[in-house]
């Protein structure tokens, strides 16, 4: 295993090295919850192969790992009725305030008239 991948935060949560709690997993993503929370039941999908963002995503990459946000986002809906909508995003890149690189994608539900602006 190379350096990159033993250190990396998202690639430990995959391992189970580091403790998290599963929203949905099979053998190309895992979907945890994320551990600051900006809304109940934010949570993060991420592949499990080392992608740093989706500038290095191939188009069989994407159609391999992107195919899984639908099923995630109605697992993450299903947490609450009061769920109304969700928020959808990636920080792509540090200057766009991504701080784990690995590529991930944020799912942040939304409740009516819950004051959030993003
Ligand atoms: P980003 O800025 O897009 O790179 O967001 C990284 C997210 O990762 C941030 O919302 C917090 C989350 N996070 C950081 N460390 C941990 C952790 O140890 N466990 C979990 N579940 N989430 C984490």
């Amino acid at each position: 295993m190379s350096d990159l991948i033993k250190d990396c935060l998202f690639c430990k949560i995959i391992r189970g090295d580091v403790p998290s709690y599963t929203v949905f997993e099979n053998d190309d993503v895992k979907a945890f919850l994320d551990i600051s929370q900006v809304n109940p039941g934010h949570t993060l999908m991420v592949p499990k192969k080392h992608i740093t963002n989706f500038f290095d995503y191939t188009a069989e990459d994407a159609r391999r790992y992107l195919q899984y946000i639908p099923a995630i986002a109605n697992a993450v809906k299903k947490f609450d009725p009061k769920i109304t909508g969700m928020n959808i995003t990636a920080n792509n890149g540090k200057s766009a305030n991504q701080v784990v690189m690995h590529s991930h994608i944020h799912f942040i539900p939304r409740f009516e008239g819950d004051g959030l602006k993003m």
